[in-house]
């Protein structure tokens, strides 16, 4: 069912949070990139409906069937290439641009909150990619990584990339399930997590870890949380403000401050 219009009041309240906060951190998923066309993970139309995390998303996924592994990622980089930011993403740019202290945390591998930035003149915005990109690769062996858009041909395992420093085979330089997060981003996020009076938690099911914990250091902090999600979520009765709509539509009244 979907919601109705946002409450006013809750709007108001969570807007006036965020513009009396000292320094507020932005904690999104994949529901910032809905409404840009990019299927969130376990929606109705999610990408895992057509594959089982555990299927694709893991590093033995990939030393079984790299092929199959580059095949999904590489639709995934067509789909996303042909995604534009939606008025979500710019919202959190601009607040950056305004507020260059506001620490933004994605778990989305789309690069849209990047490409926002960009078109915001907010090129110096912190943004902490917890998961990767889909348009970064590194071997799967040795510490080569490179920025890469060009297609991957993963008709046969002969066709994947190779690395030019080792040969070994070239993966998408993103998170696995059972891989740890990079320790410098990871930290990074915790600690703007704990200094934030405001944690905005934008499009996350709240069910992926450590990044469904960074809210968590906000209220340990001593601040509060506000969420921006059509559904019901763990983290919904922790927060002060919780406003059932879609990122597009309410971040640009809410972050106006
Ligand atoms: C780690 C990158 C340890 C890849 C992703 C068993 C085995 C192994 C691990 C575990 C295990 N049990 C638990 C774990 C830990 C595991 C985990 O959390 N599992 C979950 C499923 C229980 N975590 C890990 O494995 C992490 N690593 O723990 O390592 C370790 C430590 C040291 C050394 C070695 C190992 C790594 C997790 C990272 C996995 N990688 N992505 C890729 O993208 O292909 S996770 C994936 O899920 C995406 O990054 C995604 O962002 C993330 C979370 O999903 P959401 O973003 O929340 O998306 P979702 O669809 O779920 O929800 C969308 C929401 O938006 C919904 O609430 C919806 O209502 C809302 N929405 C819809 N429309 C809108 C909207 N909101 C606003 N506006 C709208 N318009």
């Amino acid at each position: 069912m979907s919601p109705g219009p946002p409450d006013e009041e809750v709007l108001e309240r969570a807007a006036a949070g965020i513009g009396g906060a000292r320094r507020v951190v932005v904690l999104t998923g994949a529901g910032v990139s809905a409404e840009s066309g990019v299927p969130t993970f376990r929606g109705p139309d999610g990408l895992w409906k057509s594959h089982r995390p555990e299927e694709l998303a893991t590093p033995g996924a990939f030393a079984r069937d790299p092929r199959l592994v580059w095949e999904w990622y590489q639709w995934r980089r067509d789909l996303v290439g042909g995604c534009a930011p939606n008025p979500g993403h710019r919202a959190i740019a601009r607040l950056q641009a305004g507020r260059p202290d506001t620490v933004l945390v994605t778990q989305n591998v789309d690069g849209l909150h990047a490409m926002a930035a960009r078109e915001t003149g907010a090129e110096g915005a912190r943004i902490l990619e917890l998961h990767g990109s889909l348009f970064r690769v590194r071997c799967a062996r040795c510490p080569w990584r490179a920025g890469r858009r060009e297609a991957v041909d993963a008709t046969s395992e002969a066709s994947l990339p190779r690395c030019p420093e080792c040969g070994a085979l070239v993966r998408p330089d993103v998170v696995w399930f059972g891989e740890g997060l990079d320790r410098e981003v990871l930290e990074g996020a915790f600690h703007a997590g704990r200094e934030a009076d405001v944690c905005v938690v934008v499009g996350t099911s709240a069910v992926v870890q450590p990044a469904a914990s960074i809210p968590l250091a906000t209220l340990e902090g001593g601040g509060v949380l506000i969420e921006v999600n059509p559904e019901r979520t763990p983290l919904s009765p922790l927060a002060m403000a919780t406003i059932r709509a879609g990122a597009g539509e309410v971040l640009p009244c809410l972050l106006r401050a």
